[in-house]
């Protein structure tokens, strides 16, 4: 019941455009499962990796895709805890050694031999996808399967950010790209996990979006005259927020963010803009004891737990579900940042 052919999205080329046609089904090595997509989620690392922006080669032709939602239907005969027809999700990591040091103590993003879906190893833009079993996200059957696919990367991602922020219950965090996909899921994690939300992203829509899902402030980067007096301004004492997750995909706002970051605080840089640098004062960051550092996904343990905010309901992120076939018109709209939360595509049209 496994056909031989499936529908993909495939890169064939650096640059793109994806191209959409029938591909071959592949078996599950021992260590492996094959996952029958359903919704995949789209994130702006696609079309980084179709786009060639990162110094680091994807494979090619690619199947690209990482927010993969679906049925295990085929696994190796090493798999044990994994059964035929539970539902699992393929996600950014899609395997690594776990032996070296990093995996030894759940740091396997950092894992050098990490696989990474839709990138080194194809992904979840098409039918049947591939994973080691030790890594795929298990999804809880109450889950709603479109709902679910950007938990597996935005949610994981966002949520581990904030936990590497430090900021406690009550503090601030500004959320920088709060109207994307990341930054959706930031805010409502944000907001369960007791932190008190200033949105910046660009334009009203996203500003709604924004307060909708729990921001009490939004500054609108396109319109402020003064982004820092604003998020300065956001906060009670007017000393700046606890915290701030970098997620847009563009450079000035990385050169911000050490300005209005209160005192003690913490910048978590996430987005990944090409050729982009960080850029800091020495004085202000010394003077100022301000903590500036990376966040690339999550661990199993993360995976599990961002799940489980789902699964309670305290994350609902708005979401829009076109065809797999309509990928291309989806990274049309990304490039020009007019999305708001994320795109799903169903894998069966
Ligand atoms: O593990 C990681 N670190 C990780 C995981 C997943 C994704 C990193 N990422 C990276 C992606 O590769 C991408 O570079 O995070 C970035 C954001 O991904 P996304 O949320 O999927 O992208 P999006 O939906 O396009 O949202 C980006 C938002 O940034 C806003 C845009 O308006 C958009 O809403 N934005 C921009 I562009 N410039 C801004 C600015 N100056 C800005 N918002 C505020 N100020
Ligand atoms: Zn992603
Ligand atoms: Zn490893």
């Amino acid at each position: 019941e496994i056909p031989s052919e499936q529908w993909a999205q495939v890169v064939e080329k650096s640059g793109g455009p994806v191209v959409y046609k029938k591909i071959p089904v592949k078996k599950p090595s021992p260590d492996e499962v094959l996952i029958n997509v359903k919704y995949s989620g789209v994130c702006h690392t696609d079309l980084h990796a179709m786009m060639g922006d990162w110094p680091l080669p994807t494979k090619l032709p690619l199947v690209g895709g990482h927010e993969g939602a679906g049925v295990v239907v085929a696994k190796g005969e090493l798999v044990k805890d994994v059964e035929i027809g539970d539902h699992a999700g393929l996600k950014w990591l899609n395997g690594s050694c776990l032996a070296c040091s990093f995996c030894m103590q759940a740091d396997e993003p950092l894992c050098p031999h990490a696989l990474l879906s839709g990138y080194t190893v194809d992904g979840s833009f098409q039918q049947y996808a591939i994973a080691k079993a030790a890594h795929v996200a298990r999804i809880p059957k109450e889950c709603d399967l479109d709902a679910v696919a950007p938990v597996l990367c935005a949610g994981i991602t966002v949520y581990k950010s904030l936990k590497e922020s430090g900021a406690r219950p009550g503090q601030h965090v500004a959320i920088v790209g709060a109207g994307g996909g990341l930054g959706s899921m930031a805010i409502q994690y944000a907001r369960a996990m007791g932190l008190r939300v200033i949105g910046i992203d660009g334009g009203e829509e996203k500003g709604q979006s924004c307060k909708s899902l729990g921001a009490e402030v939004y500054v609108d980067f396109t319109s402020s005259a003064d982004i820092v007096r604003d998020v300065k301004a956001a906060t009670p004492d007017g000393l700046g927020p606890h915290a701030v997750l970098l997620l847009a995909v563009s450079e000035k706002p990385f050169q911000q963010a050490t300005e209005y970051i209160r005192s003690r605080g913490t910048v978590v840089c996430i987005g990944l803009p090409a050729g982009a640098y960080l850029k800091a004062p020495v004085f202000d960051t010394v003077v100022r004891m301000i903590s500036i550092k990376g966040s690339y996904v999550g661990n199993r343990q993360d995976t599990q737990e961002a799940l489980d905010f789902f699964k309670r309901g305290m994350i609902k992120v708005p979401y829009k579900t076109v065809g797999l076939s309509e990928l291309q018109d989806v990274y049309k709209l990304m490039q020009k940042g007019k999305i708001v939360g994320r795109y799903v595509v169903d894998t069966s049209r």
